[in-house]
């Protein structure tokens, strides 16, 4: 039996120190790591132990009551969110953990939210029950107010700070008492009269707010009756499964408590890949068909490429999770989403950077394949009998861009090189080559992410770049809809010649829902092999608006119409019509501009949160709330990307180092007029517009 889990937070809320304690308490390893002293077995690339990080999310294995844990360990830092959202995708339930001092942080809402998206059961740890500040209730309120979430505790502790003593366990009503330092020996003693009333209370809370989701222990309650250990545990099982119910732990990582009874109830009440419903699969020749196969060794295999990543010595690993069926090395299976073969060289079990090799892969397993040549992350490797493809990962939009150019002219290959191979890697990485300037241009979630890319060019692959200043990632949107614009590219000057011709309608589409194509050609006016050439020929075009040459975004294209002719039309063709096509529905359209606004909190004593909140006043922010925090205060604020370049410096200085703040992307909004007049100045599409070309 196993657990597939994720450990997921707030940036440095001790997810790493806690997936360490958890190696060295069920025997993994020997030697326990400390963030401090950049010796952890997880956190182990050297960006990670330099700076305290995770960076990219690391699995290990390892056992606990004759059961298998596969563990996730996520970076809390917003720039490698795609390291959250793709394990997220793939794990059966969460370990969520919040700082006893800083509560719910915002970035503690967002892998919430991602939690939710991908219906993941979760419990929850409340670390450094030990920090000046700490206060286990207060953090219990604030998951409640602001997940809304019905979570309850079932370990408490006895004292906090300096204080902290042992724990109580509510469910057995006992005392846990630790011995040694490092936490291996502790004991379970029969609860010290003084705990009694304040465990009952908290008991009494876990009933109430179970019986609220569960019939059973709701038929108890009425009927004031006690439940048995069976009948609450069993409980708390099935509403965590359900995602109805948290119960919320709580102990110092660093100081060695409390690991234990979380081990304990990751295995009691996150579910087996058998407790969780059959993944939907689609038939990859009709959407519409669902498909449903069990985590069953006997079904056809089925699995979901999530991650990759490249080791020194095997080359590409990639990361997989097996959602039914088995999977054999030396075998050949479909990658669903491409159509093409793959044959499985080796499969290995990850321990972090390490690696072990196994002889086959069973359902709910997540192992990683080695051997692959065309599989992306997001993709789907079933058998060919019984092709059926998972939905991908859509991956978040870029804020970021930098420019880079290799130190030597020699280099350039070797750069194009390399940025493929990170492109493999992540999906959260964009990679353009601006033709005007002769740069190349990467984009990403954020400073620290085009930072650590940069630094892996030089360090894994000795490779010199220089780069430009950070700048927001802007982009282009429309705003009205234009139809029936004629995309062509004919050429016919003696011999074959070359004919593409569309029409398209445009349209605005969702925030955030980037390009979608929608292929409404009937009666075969276009041949199908010269649609995906010409949605190709879109999406390159909408990479340079008209406005000032930054990509489009948001909007729908539907294809309606076009013709082709027998001998002169191929793929480059289409390409082009389609191309040409969305050059001049986005003339037409009208382009406007774009800045991503980020969601900001800073937490800040009361003595300065008002030079703070003038200094935002400056930075076109909008302030959204204001709260206390302990004896702190806060301010959330939404305010443009393009104002908060170097703002660690600034509200340094404007609070004497005392604040914090965290920043994430949210969403899109137009730049006001005179900004950007200013940001467009001379640069204008590269390409120009126009729909018709005759050579
Ligand atoms: N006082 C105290 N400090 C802790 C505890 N657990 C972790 N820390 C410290 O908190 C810092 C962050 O710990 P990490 O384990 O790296 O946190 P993380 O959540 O993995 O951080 P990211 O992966 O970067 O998001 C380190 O300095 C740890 O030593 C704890 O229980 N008590
Ligand atoms: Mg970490």
């Amino acid at each position: 039996m196993f657990r597939n889990i994720g450990i997921i937070a707030h940036i440095d809320a001790g997810k790493t120190t806690t997936t360490e304690r958890i190696l060295y308490y069920t025997g993994t390893i020997h030697k326990m790591g400390n963030i401090d002293d950049g010796n952890t077995t997880m956190d182990w690339m050297p960006q990670e132990q330099e700076r305290g990080i995770t960076i990219t999310a690391a699995a290990t294995t390892c056992f606990w009551r004759d059961h298998r844990i596969n563990i996730i360990d996520t970076p809390g830092h917003v720039d490698f969110t795609i390291e959250v959202e793709r394990s997220l995708k793939v794990l059966d339930g969460a370990v969520i953990v919040l700082c006893a001092c800083s509560g719910v942080q915002p970035q503690t809402e967002t892998v919430y939210r991602q939690a939710d998206k991908y219906h993941v059961p979760r419990i929850a740890f409340v670390n450094k029950i030990d920090r000046l500040g700490a206060d286990f209730d207060r953090v219990i309120g604030e998951m409640r107010d602001r997940f809304g979430s019905n979570a309850a505790a079932i370990v408490y502790n006895d004292g906090a700070e300096d204080n902290f003593k042992g724990l109580i366990d509510i469910i057995n009503n006992q005392y846990i008492q630790y011995h040694d330092k490092d936490g291996m020996e502790f004991e379970r003693l029969p609860l010290p009269p003084e705990f009694q009333a304040k465990t009952d209370e908290y008991r009494h809370e876990l009933i109430e707010r179970l019986s609220e989701v569960d019939d059973e222990l709701m038929e108890l309650f009425i009927n004031g009756k006690q439940p048995s250990k069976e009948q609450l545990m069993a409980a708390i099982r099935r509403t965590v499964i359900d995602s109805k119910f948290i119960p919320v732990l709580t102990g110092t990582s660093l100081r060695n408590r409390g690991v234990q009874l979380l081990l304990d109830a990751i295995i009691d009440f996150l579910p087996s890949p058998l407790d969780i419903p059959p993944m939907k699969a689609y038939n990859p020749d009709n959407k519409e068909e669902t498909i449903q196969l069990k985590a069953d060794d006997n079904e056809p295999p089925m699995g979901l490429v999530f991650k990759i990543a490249s080791d020194k010595y095997v080359g590409k690993i990639f990361f997989t999770r097996i959602y039914s069926g088995k999977f054999i090395p030396g075998k050949n299976y479909l990658n669903s989403s491409n159509g093409k073969l793959e044959k499985i060289a080796k499969i290995v079990i990850m321990h972090s950077n390490k690696q072990e090799i196994i002889t086959s892969a069973s359902a709910g397993e997540i192992v990683a394949f080695v051997g692959l040549k065309e599989s992306k992350s997001g993709e789907t490797l079933c058998s060919e009998e019984k092709p059926a493809v998972l939905e991908g990962l859509k991956p978040p939009e870029a804020v970021v861009s930098l420019a880079i150019e290799p130190k030597s002219k020699a280099d350039q290959d070797k750069m194009g090189t390399v940025l493929r191979r990170f492109l493999d890697e992540d999906p959260s990485l964009r990679v353009k080559f601006d033709h005007e300037t002769s740069q190349t241009i990467i984009s990403g979630m954020g400073e620290l992410h085009l930072e650590i890319i940069v630094d892996r060019m030089k360090r894994e692959n000795n490779l010199d770049v220089s780069v430009g200043r950070p700048e927001v990632a802007y982009k282009e949107a429309i705003t009205k809809k234009v139809t029936g614009v004629v995309g062509k590219y004919v050429q016919q000057s003696g011999g074959r010649g070359k004919y593409g011709h569309v029409v398209i309608d445009v349209e605005p589409g969702e925030p955030g829902s980037g390009l979608v194509f929608v292929d409404k050609i009937k009666g075969g006016a276009i041949p199908r092999e010269f649609i995906k050439p010409a949605k190709e020929g879109i999406e390159v075009g909408a990479q340079n608006g008209v406005k000032a040459g930054y990509p489009v975004s948001d909007f729908i294209v539907t294809l309606v119409d076009g013709s082709y002719h027998d001998v002169d039309s191929d793929e480059i063709s289409f390409h082009l019509a389609g191309k040409y096509a969305i050059k001049e529905a986005l003339h037409k359209a009208g382009s406007v501009f774009m800045e991503p606004i980020m969601s900001l909190e800073i937490v800040v004593p009361e003595d300065y949160m008002g030079s703070v909140i003038g200094d935002l006043n400056t930075r076109r922010a909008k302030i959204t709330e204001l709260g206390n925090r302990g004896k702190l205060k806060t301010a959330r604020a939404d305010v443009p990307l393009a104002e908060m370049f170097s703002y660690a410096n600034a509200l340094r200085s404007l609070s004497q180092g005392r604040a914090t703040f965290t920043m994430e992307p949210s969403y899109y909004a137009q730049v006001p007029n005179s900004i950007a007049q200013k940001i467009i100045g001379d640069r204008q599409d590269p390409e120009g517009g126009g729909s018709v070309a005759k050579v």
